[in-house]
């Protein structure tokens, strides 16, 4: 989702534009990725690639969100030092704060205390991944950069029930509930929150940290807005005209109770979001009817 939306945002630049997809190279595999960096010579990387989930994919795959994300970091900011790549923007998540740091999040708050449990394997990754850029910048003086967006939504996420992240999963259950009849659920108790950013703005503001900044300090990008799962549910339900209501399943985690960036940096910096939520999940649900609703292969 992030690659592609990556993708759309360079199109618009005059870039060369070089991707690698899982089939032909496995970032996993050192000397794939070193062999494929010293073939292309890219200039610039953005590392999006990462094994992501939601707050159950977290718990069910906890080996592949620690070991898969930290092979696929290491090896790509290694071999980009290694071939000389001139600046490296990696992504974390803002689930690499504590669980209880005070909200909104500031960039500070980093290993300050404790991390939220159903997603330590992930944070874990995403904080060595921080941290590996901030040693090569510290030891070889290299560009080396980290941003850490918010909860994201857009075209091609993934609507796969079981893993998928809360935003998409609600978007398919209350489609499918205003089609089949019946009522959706919502995991948890509904009143944890979330900030949601576009995944078109997300790519924006790294083509713009890209050209713009160059510290060892990560760098929140959000909304600076977040809202109960309760609301946002309520938000698509008025979206799709669903009015059937909703039941909640307590056997489900909540996660964090709330998890809002501080975006008072980027911002100083000189870049905001622009896509209301209302706009997002509008583009959002047309992007799903087009491409999964009625392919339910491709979202199995
Ligand atoms: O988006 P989500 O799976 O992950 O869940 P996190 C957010 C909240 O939505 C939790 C609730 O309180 C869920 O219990 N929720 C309600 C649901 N209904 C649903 C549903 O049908 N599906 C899902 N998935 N949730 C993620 C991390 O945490 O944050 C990732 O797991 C990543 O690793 C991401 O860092 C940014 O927001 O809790």
């Amino acid at each position: 989702m992030v690659g592609r939306a990556l993708v759309r945002a360079l199109e618009k630049r005059d870039v060369d534009i070089l991707t690698v997809d899982r089939a032909s190279v496995d970032l996993r595999d050192q000397a794939s990725v070193m062999h494929w960096m010293e073939r292309m010579r890219p200039d610039a990387i953005f590392l999006a690639a990462a094994k992501v989930g939601g707050i159950l994919a977290n718990a069910a795959y906890p080996v592949d969100f620690l070991y898969d994300n930290l092979m696929i970091e290491a090896n790509v900011i290694s071999a980009s030092h290694r071939a000389g790549v001139e600046k490296l923007l990696f992504l974390g998540s803002t689930c690499i704060y504590p669980r209880d740091a005070e909200q909104p999040i500031r960039e500070e708050a980093l290993l300050t205390g404790p991390l939220e449990k159903t997603n330590e394997w992930y944070a874990i990754a995403k904080i060595a991944g921080i941290k590996l850029c901030q040693a090569y910048r510290a030891q070889y003086g290299s560009h080396f950069i980290s941003a850490m967006p918010t909860n994201l939504y857009g075209p091609f996420d993934n609507f796969d029930l079981t893993t998928s992240h809360v935003l998409p999963a609600l978007m398919r259950k209350i489609h499918e509930a205003k089609e089949q009849g019946g009522r959706v659920t919502i995991w948890g108790s509904g009143t944890p929150r979330r900030e949601f950013l576009h995944v078109d703005d997300l790519a924006e503001a790294l083509v713009f940290l890209m050209e713009n900044y160059n510290e060892a300090d990560i760098v929140n990008v959000g909304t600076g807005r977040d809202l109960s799962i309760t609301e946002l549910a309520e938000t698509i339900a008025d979206i799709l005209d669903y009015r059937n209501g909703f039941d909640f399943d307590r056997t489900k985690p909540d996660g964090t109770l709330r998890k809002c960036a501080d975006i008072s940096k980027i911002q100083a910096l000189g870049w905001k979001a622009r896509i209301e939520l209302d706009q997002g999940l509008r583009d959002t649900y047309r992007w799903f009817l087009e491409n999964t609703a009625n392919r339910r292969e491709t979202i199995a």
